[in-house]
């Protein structure tokens, strides 16, 4: 075996540390305690998947036949949504859960998946019973009645949920999954700012915007995402969702797009509303230098963008890497930002652990005092607390390995192999429980490193996807075959049939 089998076989492995110590004592579970050996369900019946669903369809990617038989059989003869009890998050729900199950089928054609997508979708489409189309972020599965309204909700919590229930909406032939989830995005459409870009809160009742801070990570990151695969998942037909994707990149080269004045990173600033109330129209906004780990996810969509909607044809993959005639000149500064942000996010893995901060800050031109000497640091906003702040976390999030995939796969460049062989190895080395399990970098400039007692999901249904497919051949998974979901379930681009196209976008 070559050395790239070596590093797929030592990212299973991790998969299998992960995944063996969940089954071991917390099989069923929502979410998994690595250090306690406990766990906690979303819902007082029990769990709903998130583990398992979330994570069933790596599994499968990796080959691990008794693993995935583990995991389908549990769906089987376990798995119900008829939990009334409690209300879970619409959002999370359907990227992890719905999503989980979608890919599940889409890989296996196995119907099981698609049996349990479509009752779990007519009880999640509740949730767009308000008065503005725009989803309640909290859903009871078990009750088919209008949801308890929520005053207001995110940006990426209503804009975030179209792959999912359109490409369910083909599979059932059930057009009221496509036009809920439409409605939304036509709403969020007529309140956008003239940059193209929105803020993060949106009343329910109404349908607008409060004056609330812009920016990519947090309450906003999957909307942008999403407009783009949403373009893409109905084979580049929806052009609205091009135009939007295309004036919100604007909006970021214009306002957003940043480099500091030494080492000259780009980064993504955030715009502060300022001079205002909830209600009424900010007079100025100001810019904030704070980024979150989450925008990194930004880098490999802006790659993405620039060999799809910005290549001369306005949707095909183009050579790899891509040769300047095939880019438009939107597609060309989308490329370029996107390579240079990436390098921007893998400048904040020059910690102790050699993993990223959750949220990092800039040095910025004019500030003559700055103390550091690098043009970013951490900064701890609750540091006279007894334990490290938030900001200095490593939750096992994706992000970052998710764009160098992309860049990988769009480049054939190795060093983002490189990279991604860095960013797993700083994982096995700090973030590994000897006994089972992997938990929470609670300061990612501190060793030995302190984990907190969380094994987000996410861990094993992206980080270790990504980076497993990093050093896969090409062909499993191409990016000109499907999209993935929010939380890397892969979806395939389709010819919609249950919707006439013509009527894109319904009227508001
Ligand atoms: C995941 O659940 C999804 O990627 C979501 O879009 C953002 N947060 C986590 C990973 O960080």
């Amino acid at each position: 075996m070559g050395a790239e089998g070596d590093k797929m076989e030592a990212i299973v492995a991790a998969f299998k540390h992960a995944w063996n110590a969940y089954v071991r004592d917390a099989m069923g579970c929502d979410e998994y305690r690595p250090i306690s050996r406990t766990c906690e369900n979303f819902t007082a019946e029990g769990g709903i998947g998130y583990t398992i669903v979330d994570a069933i369809d790596t599994m499968y990617l990796m080959g691990l036949r008794t693993e995935y038989e583990t995991a389908r059989y549990w769906i089987e003869t376990e798995l119900s949504f008829n939990h009334s009890s409690s209300a879970v998050s619409t959002f999370e729900t359907t990227i992890r859960v719905l999503g989980g199950l979608l890919s599940a089928h889409y890989l296996t054609s196995d119907r099981l998946y698609l049996k349990h997508a479509e009752d779990l979708g007519h009880r999640l489409v509740v949730a767009f019973n308000t008065l503005s189309g725009i989803p309640n972020p909290t859903v009871s599965l078990g009750k088919s009645d209008e949801p308890q309204y929520s005053y207001t909700t995110s940006l990426a919590e209503a804009g975030s949920l179209q792959l999912e229930f359109k490409y369910l909406a083909e599979l059932t032939k059930n057009d009221t999954f496509w036009y809920k989830a439409e409605r939304a995005m036509s709403v969020i459409h007529n309140g956008l700012l003239s940059n193209g870009l929105a803020p993060t809160r949106i009343r329910l009742k109404q349908g607008t915007f409060q004056s609330s801070i812009v920016r990519l990570g947090s309450l906003a990151d999957s909307y942008y995402e999403y407009l783009l695969k949403q373009y893409l998942l109905t084979k580049s037909t929806e052009t609205v969702y091009q135009t939007m994707y295309n004036n919100a990149v604007d909006g970021i080269a214009e306002n957003l797009v940043q480099q500091t004045p030494e080492e000259h990173l780009t980064y993504m600033a955030e715009l502060n509303p300022q001079g205002y109330s909830l209600n009424s129209t900010p007079s100025a906004w100001n810019l904030g230098h704070r980024q979150e780990h989450l925008v990194c996810f930004l880098a490999g969509s802006l790659m993405l963008g620039a060999v799809t909607s910005g290549s001369r044809d306005g949707h095909r993959m183009v050579s790899v890497p891509p040769k300047p005639h095939e880019l438009t000149p939107r597609g060309l500064r989308d490329w370029k930002m996107g390579i240079d942000f990436l390098e921007g996010c893998m400048s904040t893995h020059s910690t102790k652990t050699g993993l990223a901060p959750e949220v990092a800050e800039f040095r910025v031109a004019d500030d003559a005092n700055y103390p550091y000497d690098k043009d970013w640091f951490i900064p701890r906003r609750d540091a006279s607390a007894n334990r490290s702040p938030y900001e200095a976390r490593y939750m096992l999030r994706p992000e970052i390995v998710e764009s160098i995939f992309i860049a990988w796969r769009l480049t054939g460049d190795s060093r983002y192999r490189d990279w991604a062989w860095n960013v797993f190895s700083s994982i096995q080395k700090h973030a590994r429980i000897p006994t089972g399990g992997y938990g929470i970098v609670a300061d990612v400039d501190q060793v030995p490193a302190e984990l907190l007692d969380k094994q987000e999901t996410f861990f094993m249904s992206e980080t270790l996807k990504y980076l497993y497919l990093t050093f896969c051949d090409a062909d499993v998974l191409p990016l000109q075959d499907s999209v993935f979901n929010t939380e890397a379930h892969p979806i395939p681009i389709f010819s919609p049939t249950v919707i006439p196209l013509a009527n894109h976008p319904p009227p508001t």
